[in-house]
């Protein structure tokens, strides 16, 4: 029998899970064990993250692991990229910032005036979003908060912190920050220093794979762990964790990591930092086992689950708000056009009325807005099928590597329609699954540390280990 002695903690934007597994004969198995929603919290004006309420579930979800798994050897943590807490002689300062509050445009405008867009993608590489962590920090800086503090922690090196003791950068999360060097993979020292950061603010990097410390004693002790257990550096970063999970083979499959964002890309060896990557938004973030993560952020569900929660809020009694699943098997049936909008349009981006938002987008662009929910609903996932298609169009353009399989992984791969959508824009095939990829790329990466597979497994043979214990569904275009 496998003995399922890994943890994997994964928060997500709308929810979190801890899930124990382990590897055995090459096959992965693994059990949920706590599952908790992620409700930001609104104070005033600003917008955080509940940490501390994070940090109690996720402790308690560990703490059932351990005690249906007596012999757990390792914890990995993964969550969203880009925020952080920052500390003062390991006291967190100030509660972290959810990364769609609206103070980012200010950093935007400081960062730019020091150093132009174009020269900071040849420093780092990535996509231009306004809530990249280097512009978070601006903020901060100005405001004279970021002073008071001795280190800024990317969230899960801030839980790996209080299981550990041990305060480091995991890596693919690290390229997120803005903050790294694209060239080396080191922190970007003269990038730091012209935007008056100090350079020892982000702590020592670590790998996936390498141990970040071992449970501090007063945690190991609530958490009822008798043996001492290990917090294994994964994927920290949840796309890094799910690209390992993605079950492609060769150099011609692309990525559609789909969730509250779809990430949406290629896996290759070197970055691509020309003119052209950086007009079309590409980033080249840092992938598990220095693979570069050549992709781009389109927007995602959350479009989805917003126009939910904004129909659940306009509902009366006489007109009760739809569910899910039917209004899914309606927008299915629709047979006429619908407006196509672009999902990565700025004004998406905070929380709110997006059918409203849809529609003067639709109403500014001379296009029919959808009128219905069902309407809004096929519209939102056409304009993300359209948007996946070019996107892995424009990547091909820009890697001159031709894409035949299109690898749909995350929540977004049980929308039945989404990825049949899919295959029709871009007239490719789609292999759907599996869903739970950010968890298992988690787990995989610390089953190679363990030893449950071959310590010097590629991630190829960390594929075939997928391929092996979840099945796709094919979607072909029509
Ligand atoms: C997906 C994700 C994306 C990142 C966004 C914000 O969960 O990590 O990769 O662009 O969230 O952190």
């Amino acid at each position: 029998a496998v003995g399922l002695t890994l943890a994997a903690v994964d928060l997500g934007a709308t929810s979190g899970r801890v899930i124990f597994g382990g590897v055995a004969d090459g096959v992965l198995r693994m059990k949920p064990v706590a599952r908790f929603a992620n409700v930001p919290q609104f104070l005033g004006e600003s917008m955080h993250w509940n940490i501390q309420s994070l940090f109690a579930e996720l402790s308690t979800g560990l703490r059932e692991a351990i005690l249906r798994s007596p012999g757990l050897v390792s914890i990995g943590i993964d969550s969203w990229a880009v925020d952080y807490g920052l500390l003062r002689g390991g006291e967190l300062l100030g509660i972290p910032h959810h990364y769609r509050d609206g103070r980012n445009l200010r950093g935007v405008e400081i960062v730019h005036e020091l150093v132009a867009p174009d020269e900071l993608f040849t420093h780092n590489g990535l996509q231009h979003l306004d809530f990249n962590t280097v512009f978070q920090f601006a903020v901060e800086a100005e405001s004279g908060f970021l002073n008071l503090a001795d280190a800024a922690l990317l969230v899960p090196d801030l839980i790996g912190f209080w299981l550990t003791g041990q305060m480091r950068t995991e890596r693919t999360n690290a390229s997120t920050t803005g903050l790294l060097s694209v060239r080396n993979g080191d922190w970007d020292a003269d990038l730091m220093e012209r935007l008056g950061l100090p350079a020892d603010l982000l702590p020592a990097l670590v790998s996936p794979g390498e141990s970040i410390g071992e449970l501090r004693a007063p945690v190991a002790e609530r958490l009822g762990a008798v043996e001492p257990i290990q917090v294994t550096a994964v994927g920290s970063h949840d796309t890094a964790s799910a690209v390992v999970a993605v079950p492609m083979e060769g150099q011609n499959s692309a990525y559609i990591s789909s969730g509250t964002w779809s990430l949406v890309g290629l896996e290759i060896d070197e970055p691509v930092v020309t003119e052209e990557a950086r007009r079309a938004n590409f980033t080249n973030e840092g992938g598990v086992d220095g693979t570069i993560r050549f992709l781009k952020n389109v927007s995602g569900l959350w479009l989805l689950s917003e126009s939910m929660r904004q129909w659940e809020h306009d509902a009366t009694d006489a007109q009760r708000s739809s569910d899910l699943e039917s209004l899914l098997a309606e927008a299915a049936a629709i047979t006429t056009p619908v407006a196509v909008f672009d999902p990565s349009d700025g004004r998406f981006t905070p929380p709110g009325d997006m059918p409203t938002r849809i529609r003067d987008w639709c109403c500014e662009h001379g296009i029919d807005p959808p009128h219905t929910r069902a309407e809004v609903v096929r519209s939102i996932l056409e304009s993300l099928a359209a948007a996946y298609a070019q996107t892995i169009a424009t990547a091909e353009k820009l890697t001159g590597r031709s894409v035949e399989t299109i690898h749909i992984v995350g929540g977004g791969s049980q929308n039945t329609l989404l990825c049949q959508l899919t295959a029709n824009h871009s007239g490719l095939r789609v292999l759907a699954g599996p869903v739970e990829a950010t968890a298992i790329g988690n787990l995989l990466i610390q089953a190679r540390a363990v030893g449950q597979v071959d310590p010097t497994s590629s991630l190829d043979e960390l594929r075939q280990v997928v391929r092996n214990s979840f099945s796709v569904t094919e979607y072909l275009p029509v």
